[in-house]
């Protein structure tokens, strides 16, 4: 529970992975919300300097719990980490008391089910029986009940890919993102039991007032942050008459401003936000409809 100098202060706390796959990405995030912190000589509280924001570096496995405990409002971790530990907790009787209220765009990868190199795989009923190895053994269960198949669940705390090889496990449930290790291990995927992703994950005990306004606007810097993702700005000369051809070409734009041109009769210029990357063939249609001057610039910030 929180302390009431803590609480006093009214600052928001948000739980990061300190090292780790999430960590670069989960910093950037905040550092666009326009956060910059100092960080402290444990190096495990960040303080923020110009928010009332203070991050707080743990292990990823830590991160639902401190949010359960109500320690931080806030969580930056991977969907994987918290399936399990939801399951976790509600396999031990007690409610997870932590939501996920944003999917965000990193730490992609997907918990699989693989099989070494000759294992006859024909969907979820060759799994009976078998011993698998994983880290997530409450995920894998909810997925072989969901299935009606019995096997025996082999929890470790790492380097699962290995243990069929040692004979510890006939296969394996594991997150995948490239499959070069499933592939360096003569292993190959048969299912994916989830898609995971970095979430943000937040207390549902409601946020004090005081803090409330700041926890709403992070919110919605996070969702501009995310939302220019992959965005671009584009600015271009053209025959007004070539408007809806532009219009067909310029992927998930909205609404191009249209300004006429001083003295080049119907030649206007058009700028657009375009909600996916504009590749070259793009820039090349574009010129074949009439378009001239054409500039394609990255988005930093939008607030919609
Ligand atoms: O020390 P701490 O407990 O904080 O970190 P950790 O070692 O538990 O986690 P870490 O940093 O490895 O991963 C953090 C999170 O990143 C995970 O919980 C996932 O949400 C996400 N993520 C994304 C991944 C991967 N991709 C990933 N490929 N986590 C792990 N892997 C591992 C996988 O376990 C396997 O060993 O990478 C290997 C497979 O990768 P490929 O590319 O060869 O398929
Ligand atoms: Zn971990």
């Amino acid at each position: 529970m929180r302390d009431v100098a803590n609480a006093a202060e009214a600052r928001l706390r948000i739980a990061l992975q300190k090292s780790g796959r999430l960590t670069d990405a989960s910093l950037e995030l905040l550092s666009r919300c326009g956060l910059k912190v100092s960080r402290g000589k444990d190096q495990l509280m960040c303080y923020g300097e110009n928010m009332p924001l203070d991050v707080l570096l743990v292990r990823d496995d830590d991160i639902p719990d401190l949010v359960q405990e109500d320690v931080c409002d806030l969580g930056l971790v991977g969907l994987n980490v918290v399936e399990e530990k939801r399951l976790a907790f509600e396999a031990a009787g007690q409610p997870a008391l932590f939501e996920v209220v944003r999917r965000l765009d990193f730490g992609r990868c997907r918990l699989c089910i693989a099989v070494p190199d000759g294992f006859e795989y024909r969907g979820a009923a060759s799994l009976a029986g078998r011993r698998i190895a994983t880290t997530y053994p409450h995920v894998l269960r909810r997925y072989l009940e969901e299935r009606g198949v019995e096997a025996q669940i082999v929890v470790l705390s790492g380097s699962v890919e290995i243990a069929p090889r040692l004979g510890r496990a006939d296969l394996i449930c594991d997150l995948v993102s490239t499959g070069s290790t499933l592939a360096a291990n003569h292993l190959r995927l048969a299912d994916v039991v989830l898609e995971s992703q970095a979430v943000l994950i937040r207390t549902p005990v409601p946020i004090p007032e005081d803090k409330q306004d700041w926890a709403r606007r992070l919110l919605m810097r996070i969702d501009g942050v995310e939302e220019v993702k992959g965005s671009k700005y584009i600015m271009l000369h053209a025959p007004r008459a070539a408007l809806p051809a532009i219009a067909r070409l310029l992927p998930g734009s909205e609404a191009p401003t249209v300004i006429p041109l001083e003295g080049l009769g119907d030649r206007v210029a058009v700028h657009a936000v375009c909600r996916e990357n504009v590749f070259w063939e793009t820039l090349e249609q574009l010129k074949g409809v009439g378009a001239s001057s054409v500039l394609v610039l990255p988005v930093e910030k939008m607030l919609a």
